[in-house]
């Protein structure tokens, strides 16, 4: 048997999807005997139990007047270079280029020697968004080359890292994955009836933190497309910048008592448990870890051709891909979906089977380990 391992893993704690994917592989790695250290300038939000083997050390970052921007890249790269020295890490694993891995470059550099390693995992918005800066490209190719190992969330990622930041560096997939004892179908008859939904009306949802890049007006026009052949209703879960924007969309269309604004919410495996069709048609994602959420609990989604959403849902077998800001072909794909249901119990046991086979956590949780391993002790 492999020897334990005592691993560093940083990310941004509040932020989506990035973060519940580190989080999650903390936990699982804690689990196989690993010892885990969360670096990060907050709790991260899904590490809300107890777990043996797991510590969390907050980074401070200094408010200090003179500072018209308080240095969280330094004070993370200080307390990575403390906690690796005084618990002996082996690795530090982060979530974004940008600044995390010149974070943990900095703190390899404290501690001295090539002891500490560092693996770096692109999830998509330091790519597609800060790669397009020139000034930050430079920057963020020196964080890929200093890691010791580079992964990212999607094929299309990892194409697109190469293209944008013209780096000579292996950049290896991972997909991602979710927690399986969280995310299934249960009944959940009484959130339907808190929403007024009907037991022959459908429910469509959507899930994001409502970002301009999201394209949450689409999915309102696809709606209004849908419900005009099929009774549904939809489900807007989340906040965030678009918001006021959505609403008025709704309100235009006259669709106030068919969607429901649920806001913010934590345990969405129930409400997706009363979902029959996810609708995520994004301008930009690297992956799309709410389509997966959603797959386990047995929705079937309707994705855009763009990133790593076809990644995901293979089109026509476990969901359908539709080309972007093509409301009518989403509206005709969503119909002829809830309208059958044979075609519908189909594509929602591919969506389930996808999950366990492609984006199994084992698997990759698995695939992490053994690049920590030919990292850390190369034969
Ligand atoms: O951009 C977001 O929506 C948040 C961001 C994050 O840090 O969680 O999401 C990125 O990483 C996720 C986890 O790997 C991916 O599922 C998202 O597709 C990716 N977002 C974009 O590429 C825009």
């Amino acid at each position: 048997m492999n020897e334990k391992l005592k691993i560093g893993i940083t990310c941004y704690p509040t932020v989506g999807g990035s973060g519940v994917v580190a989080t999650e592989l903390g936990m699982l790695l804690a689990e196989r005997g690993h010892e885990i250290h969360f670096i990060a300038s907050s709790i991260p939000f899904r590490l809300n139990k107890w777990y043996p083997n797991l510590y969390f050390h907050e980074v401070d970052v200094n408010q200090y007047s003179v500072f018209k921007y308080p240095p969280y890249d330094l004070s993370l790269a200080s307390k990575m270079a403390e906690v690796a020295r005084r618990e002996n890490l082996d690795l530090l694993h982060v979530h974004y280029a940008i600044p995390h891995a010149i974070s943990a470059y900095l703190a390899k550099q404290m501690v001295g020697g090539d002891r500490l390693k560092i693996i770096t995992t692109l999830h998509g918005t330091d790519i597609t968004v800060l790669g397009h800066d020139p000034s930050l490209q430079e920057l963020i190719r020196f964080g890929i080359e200093q890691s010791d190992r580079v992964t990212a969330v999607s094929k299309n990622l990892a194409r697109e890292t190469y293209q944008l930041v013209e780096t000579n560096k292996e950049i290896e997939t991972v997909y991602n994955f979710i927690d399986d004892r969280v995310y299934y179908r249960r009944e959940r008859p009484t959130i339907r009836h808190s929403y007024g939904i009907q037991e022959d009306e459908k429910v469509i949802i959507h899930i994001s933190n409502f970002r301009q890049v999201k394209r949450v007006p689409d999915v309102i026009e696809a709606f209004a497309l849908i419900e005009k052949h099929v009774k549904a209703k939809l489900l807007l879960v989340g906040d965030g910048p678009e918001f006021t924007v959505v609403c008025k969309k709704v309100k235009q269309l006259g669709l106030q008592n068919r969607v429901h604004f649920l806001g913010k919410q934590e345990n969405v495996e129930e409400i997706l448990s009363c979902s029959d069709l996810l609708l995520l048609l994004s301008e930009k994602e690297s992956f799309g870890l709410t389509l997966l959420e959603a797959m386990a609990c047995r929705v079937p989604c309707i994705g855009t051709n763009i990133g790593g959403i076809p990644e995901v849902i293979e089109d026509g077998i476990s969901g359908f891909i539709c080309e972007l800001g093509d409301t009518s072909a989403v509206a005709d794909k969503a119909i002829t979906l809830l309208s059958d249901r044979e075609l519908h119990n189909k594509m929602s046991r591919q969506a389930f089977l996808r999950t366990k086979n492609i984006f199994n956590p084992k698997k990759i949780v698995d695939q992490y380990e053994k690049i920590y391993y030919e990292t850390v002790c190369p034969v």
